[in-house]
C-alpha cells in the first residue's frame, strides 16, 4: 500500500471517530433523540472491510451503523441530519440513528432487531445469484446475534445455495451489559458455528485495519469468481457504553479493562505503522484533523439549519392498501 492509501484509511476512521464524538455531544444537548449506539473503537472493521468493495456491492449492518454508512461514502451532513430527525437526512428524518439507509451506495441499513438483517443479507446474495452478477454482500453484526434462529436460517440457505455473502461478526465480547461468555453457549466456538454449516471461517484482529482489509480483499476477490458464503470473526472492542444511555464501563466491565483496550486503538495502531515507515508525520496528522474537523462542523451546521419533516410527510413513503 502506498502513503495515499494508508492515509485514506486513517482519514475514514478519523472521520467516524470525530463524527461520533460530536454526535454524542449533540445527544447530550438533546438535539438527537432516541437511541444512539457509538462504534468508537471498532472503526477498523467497517473501514478495512468496506475498502475491499466495489461501489455496486451491498453492505448491511445492525443498529451500530454510523461507521459503516460513513465508510460507504455517505454524505456526513445527511447522516447527521438523519440523527437530528431532519427532513434533509438520509431517510428524510424518519429512520434516525439505527435505521440509516443509502440505497444509491447500496448501503441497505441499519437494523435494530438483533440478528434480523442476516436473512436479508442472504436474500440480497440470492438476488445477485439470480441475476447472474458478480457482486458480493458484506453483512456486519455483533456476536450477540449468533445464537438467534434467524442467523442460523441465513447461514443454512447461504451455504446450501453457495450465495456470495460475507458474514462479519464484530466480536466486541459484550452484548449490552452482559459479557458474551456468560450469554452465549457458543462463545468459545464462534468459527465452528459457521463451519458446522460448511461455511469457511477465519478470525482477524479487528483493531488492525490493514489486516481486515487484506483478509477481505482476498475473500471478496475469491467470491466474485467462485461464489459461496464466508464468515469472518473480527475481534474488536467498543470503547463507549452500549448506547448513549449507558456508561462506558458500568458494572459489567472495569475501567482498567477499557483503558487497557484503548492502548490498541485502531487509529493509534495505524498511525504508528505509518510513522514507523516514515510515510507521514505530526504535521500531516494535524492537517487531517483540521480537514475532518471542518467536515464534521459543516455536517452539524447543515443538520441544525435543516427543517424538521412536515406533518404531511407522515403520509409519504407509506404503503397503504
Ligand atoms: C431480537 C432482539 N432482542 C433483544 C434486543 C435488545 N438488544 C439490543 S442490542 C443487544 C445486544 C446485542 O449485542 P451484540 O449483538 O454483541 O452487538 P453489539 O451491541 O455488541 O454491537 C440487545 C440484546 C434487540 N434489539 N433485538
Amino acid at each position: 500500500m502506498d502513503r495515499q492509501d494508508l492515509l485514506s484509511l486513517y482519514r475514514q476512521m478519523l472521520l467516524i471517530r470525530r463524527f461520533e464524538e460530536k454526535s454524542a455531544e449533540m445527544y447530550a444537548l438533546a438535539k438527537i433523540a432516541g437511541f444512539l449506539h457509538l462504534y468508537i473503537g471498532e472503526e477498523a472493521v467497517a473501514v478495512g472491510a468496506i475498502a475491499a468493495l466495489r461501489p455496486d456491492d451491498y453492505v448491511i449492518t445492525s443498529y451500530r451503523d454510523h461507521g459503516h454508512c460513513l465508510a460507504r461514502g455517505s454524505d456526513p451532513g445527511k447522516v447527521m441530519a438523519e440523527l437530528f430527525g431532519k427532513a434533509t437526512g438520509l431517510c428524510k428524518g424518519k429512520g434516525g440513528s439505527m435505521h440509516l439507509v443509502d440505497a444509491p451506495r447500496h448501503f441497505m441499513g441499519g437494523y435494530a432487531i438483533v440478528g434480523g438483517h442476516l436473512p436479508l443479507a442472504t436474500g440480497l446474495a440470492f438476488a445477485i445469484q439470480y441475476r447472474k452478477q458478480d457482486r458480493v454482500v458484506l453483512c456486519f453484526f455483533g456476536e450477540g446475534a449468533l445464537p438467534s434462529g434467524q442467523a442460523h436460517e441465513a447461514f443454512n440457505l447461504a451455504a446450501l445455495w453457495n450465495l456470495p455473502v460475507v458474514f462479519i461478526c464484530e466480536n466486541n465480547r459484550y452484548a449490552m451489559g452482559t459479557p458474551s461468555p456468560r450469554g452465549l453457549a457458543l462463545f468459545a466456538h464462534v468459527l465452528e458455528t459457521a463451519r458446522s454449516y460448511g461455511i469457511p471461517a477465519e478470525q482477524v484482529d479487528g483493531m488492525d485495519v490493514l489486516a481486515v482489509r487484506r483478509l477481505l480483499q482476498d475473500v471478496v476477490g475469491r467470491l466474485r469468481v467462485k461464489p459461496g458464503p464466508f464468515f469472518v470473526e473480527a475481534r474488536t472492542y467498543r470503547f463507549m457504553g452500549h448506547s448513549m444511555a449507558d456508561p462506558a464501563h458500568g458494572h459489567y466491565r472495569t475501567k482498567i479493562e477499557v483503558e487497557e483496550e484503548r492502548k490498541r486503538d485502531p487509529l493509534l495502531l495505524l498511525r504508528t505503522i505509518v510513522e514507523r515507515h516514515d510515510l507521514a508525520h505530526e504535521a500531516d496528522f494535524k492537517q487531517l484533523e483540521r480537514e475532518v474537523g471542518e467536515v464534521v462542523t459543516t455536517a452539524v451546521r447543515f443538520a441544525e439549519d435543516s427543517p424538521y419533516p412536515t406533518p404531511a410527510a407522515l403520509y409519504e413513503d407509506v404503503l397503504v392498501e
